[in-house]
């Protein structure tokens, strides 16, 4: 199911409140991630040797990786009910290459609603909440779909 116009104003208005500083929201995604499901941080080589909170908070490669997960959305979020171009080659990269699976996908995207009702509480009211959940679930389950089809079970 897609989201409404109201709807996608509501998580397109908050994401323009994110934007300016995707680098820091996508850090926090990405060691709150870690800390809470240290499961998914076991998937990528390149972070498995950072073992305490501030080895995870002074890497550039956690950094760096945040505003890639955080930028890849954003294109998607922006797309609305239309995100099948985008989310193709990124379900094709995940099912395949990275083998990410859905469970670790409801875990980012759980954090990434917390983390924006953190830093911007007066912004993100219960509708606009609601609307980022909606569009988060859409994303997932469009991926969780294309996973099939690339022969991931996820
Ligand atoms: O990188 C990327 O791209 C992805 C995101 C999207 C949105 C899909 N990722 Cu990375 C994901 C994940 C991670 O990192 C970790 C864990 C889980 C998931």
């Amino acid at each position: 199911m897609g989201l409404s116009d109201a709807e996608w104003n509501h998580v397109l208005g908050i994401w323009a409140k994110v934007e300016p500083d995707l680098s820091a929201h996508g850090q926090e995604v990405i060691i709150r991630l870690f800390q809470l499901h240290p499961e998914t941080q076991e998937r990528f080589a390149k972070f498995k040797n950072l073992k305490t909170i501030d080895e995870l908070k002074s890497s550039e490669e956690v950094k760096k990786h945040g505003t890639t997960v955080l930028t890849a959305l954003g294109k998607i979020l922006k797309l609305k009910n239309s995100h099948e171009p985008e989310l193709k080659p990124l379900a094709e990269s995940h099912a395949t290459k990275h083998k990410i699976p859905v469970k670790y996908l409801e875990f980012i995207c759980e954090i990434i609603v917390k983390v924006i009702a953190e830093k911007h509480p007066s912004d993100f009211g219960a509708d606009s909440q609601a609307a980022m959940r909606k569009a988060l679930e859409l994303f997932r389950n469009d991926m969780a779909s294309k996973y099939k089809e690339f022969g991931f079970q996820g």
